[in-house]
Formats: structure tokens, C-alpha cells, sequence
């Protein structure tokens, strides 16, 4: 557990998935790295000083679709030990709803009704992998949960679905946690669970609402036009933000998850200010850092965004943990925000103030 050399008052622990070291393929180009085995990508996770991996299901168990129960069960431990062997743990694993050709047009608001339960049963074995890697919190990114034109499918049915096919999970395992991941479009045109106010309000439309919570990520909060520190602040005030995925965005364009900071770094310190004045990692939750390479990399550099992004985030909470907030309120008191936003842009350049 990294510590800041200031008081911190979080627990930070750091993870991240296997598709974050990728081999570069875009739209547009093949891929210009080799893959790096799995094994290789725990042994780098632990020797970058993170605690724990994020995965899909089918990260753990590849071609799960063709696979017996028992099969993706023997699968999955072996997974548990590899990570056992680093000391690792699993924060999550996801279902990943988004690959097959029966989620062409969504998982759970798919149109056919044959599909909609391939995407439940996929779930519940999702589920059963969590259990494999003694975690019990499961992340629903709502890949293809909408629509690419609005006449496709009713949303009012949409929503109703999503909430059925989260109670049938419920019920399933009663210690589950779900994460709802939103993200406002990409792969969709238009998402019906777009942002952290919708997934929230779909918690409470479930069955056991103390077990829906959500996972900001900074990038898909960026896409919605909205200022991640503040959607990460409206899921604390619910005490619902269970997991976050940190990156970066340059504004509307494609998901870029670039390195935590990269883009802006003041939006980047509130987003590491409004967990710790929470008192984030107490409760067990995570930092997750959804970054990807950047295509331009070299093979024998192509984790340096995660080992970076982590060394930003500590950097950033020392500025937290530093910031004089006896100043800050003296200049609140008096409604100076110039003198407020100079004295912020100050304390992130290291400049005397
Ligand atoms: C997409 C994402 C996803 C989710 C992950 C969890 C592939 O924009 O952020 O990353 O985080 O799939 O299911
Ligand atoms: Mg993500």
C-alpha cells in the first residue's frame, strides 16, 4: 500500500488490467508490439509497486465461450495462483459483453430475447470466476447497452432490463457487489446508462440497492462534458464510489485513456483531492488506472504510462496533502478567487507563493 510522505488519510492500493499493456492496434493501423504473456504482465505489475490486477473474464479464461464449467473453473485457479505467487490480489474481474456475436447489438437491451440470456449466463460464470479469485466485486461496463439509432430499441425498456438482468445477479450470489462503469457513448452512439447520476439512480432501482455502486473513470467522465472530481464527489456524497479508472482525456474525441495528469494536471489534483478528503481506500476500494500505450512506444517501454500514472497520483497527493488550508480558507472567507486560483497554480509548479 503506497504511502504519501505527508499524512495521507486514504488507503491507496493500485491496479490495472492486462488490455492496459497492449500491442497498439487502432482503427486505423495492426498491432506494432508482441503480446506479453499474462504471467509476464503480473510479474511487471507487482515490480511497478502495484497491489492488485483488474480483469475480464476472459483474461482469466480465454475462449470461455467454448469451454466446459469445470474447464474455466481449473482455468481460474490457476490465474488465483499465479497471483497468489506475486502476493497479488484480484480487485475485480468484468464481464467482458461487448466481443461476442451475439452482443452485436447489446448484452442485456439486445433485442433478441435469446441473446439477452446468453449475456446473463455469460455473467453469472463471470460471477463464478470472481468467487475463483476471492473477490466479490464485479464492474459492468454497459459496453453496448444503447443504441446507434434512437428507433433501434424503447429506452424505457432498456432500463428495465439492465435492472432485471443486475437482480437475477443479485440473487445469484448474495455477497456480489456490481460497479456500473458509464460511459456516455463509444461503442454506441448513444449510451442509456451515460453518466454517474443514471448508474447510481439504477442501483436503487434493484433489488438490494446497498450492493450496486460505481466506478468513475476520468476519460468517460471528460466524454459526457462533465468535470471528473465532481462526478467522483456526487458517487462519494451516495457512498457508492467503489472503484475509479484514472486517466486522461483531451476533450470530446475518442476514448484516449492517456496517463493520469497527462493532459491537464489541476483537473488531475482535484480528482486526488476528493478521494483523500474522503478518506478514499478505507473501505477497500481501489485505484485503478485504465491507461493505454501509446502506439508509438517501444516494446521494452510499453508499461512506463501505468508505472507513471502511479507516481503521479503520489506526487499529486503530496500537493493535497501540502496545500495550506489555512490560506485557502482566509482566501474563501473572503471571496478572492483570483488570489485562490493563483495561489492553486503556485502549489502545483513548486513555485513560492
Ligand atoms: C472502456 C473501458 C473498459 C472498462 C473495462 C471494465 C476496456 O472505455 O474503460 O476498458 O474499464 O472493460 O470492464
Ligand atoms: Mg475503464
Amino acid at each position: 500500500m503506497a504511502k504519501s510522505k505527508s499524512k495521507a488519510k486514504g488507503k491507496y492500493r493500485f491496479s490495472f488490467g492486462p488490455w492496459n499493456i497492449d500491442e497498439g492496434a487502432d482503427p486505423f493501423g495492426p498491432p506494432v508490439r508482441n503480446p506479453i504473456a499474462q504471467s509476464k504482465k503480473i510479474k511487471m505489475a507487482k515490480q511497478m509497486g502495484f497491489d492488485g490486477m483488474q480483469f475480464h473474464d476472459d483474461d482469466v479464461v480465454p475462449d470461455l465461450d467454448t469451454k466446459s464449467h469445470a474447464q474455466i473453473m481449473k482455468e481460474a485457479k490457476r490465474v488465483k495462483r499465479m497471483l497468489d505467487n506475486e502476493g497479488l490480489k484480484a480487485e475485480f474481474v468484468a464481464p467482458r459483453l461487448w466481443f461476442s456475436p451475439r452482443t452485436i447489438d447489446g448484452a442485456y437491451t439486445n433485442n433478441k430475447a435469446r441473446d439477452r440470456k446468453y449475456a446473463i449466463e455469460r455473467t453469472k460464470v463471470c460471477i463464478d470466476i470472481n468467487n475463483v479469485l476471492n473477490t466479490s466485486w464485479m464492474v459492468v461496463w454497459l459496453a453496448r447497452e444503447g443504441s446507434y439509432i434512437r428507433e433501434s430499441k424503447n429506452p424505457r425498456i432498456e432500463v428495465l432490463q439492465i435492472r432485471d438482468a443486475f437482480n437475477a445477479f443479485l440473487e445469484y450470489d448474495p455477497k456480489l457487489r456490481i460497479l456500473i462503469e458509464p460511459k456516455p457513448n463509444e461503442p454506441v452512439d448513444s449510451a442509456i446508462i451515460p453518466t454517474i447520476g443514471h448508474a447510481i439512480g439504477l442501483g436503487y432501482m434493484t433489488c438490494d440497492p446497498s450492493r450496486v455502486g460505481c466506478l468513475v473513470e476520468t476519460a468517460h467522465s471528460i466524454l459526457a462534458g462533465l468535470d471528473p472530481s465532481d462526478d467522483m464527489a456526487y458517487g462519494l456524497a451516495h457512498d457508492k464510489l467503489w472503484s475509479v479508472h484514472l486517466n486522461d482525456q483531451g476533450g470530446l474525441k475518442f476514448d484516449q485513456d492517456k496517463s493520469f495528469g497527462s493532459y491537464n494536471l489541476r483537473r488531475a489534483f482535484n480528482q486526488v483531492r476528493v478521494l483523500e478528503e474522503y478518506g478514499y481506500g478505507r473501505k477497500g476500494e481501489w485505484v485503478g488506472l485504465d491507461v493505454k500505450t501509446m502506439r508509438t512506444q517501444k516494446q521494452a517501454v510499453s508499461a512506463k504510462h501505468l508505472a507513471n500514472s502511479r507516481q503521479t497520483f503520489l506526487f499529486l497527493l503530496e500537493k493535497v496533502c501540502t496545500l495550506d488550508r489555512d490560506l485557502e480558507a482566509q482566501l474563501i472567507d473572503a471571496r478572492d478567487y483570483e488570489e485562490l486560483d493563483r495561489y492553486i497554480l503556485c502549489h502545483l509548479m513548486g513555485l513560492k507563493y
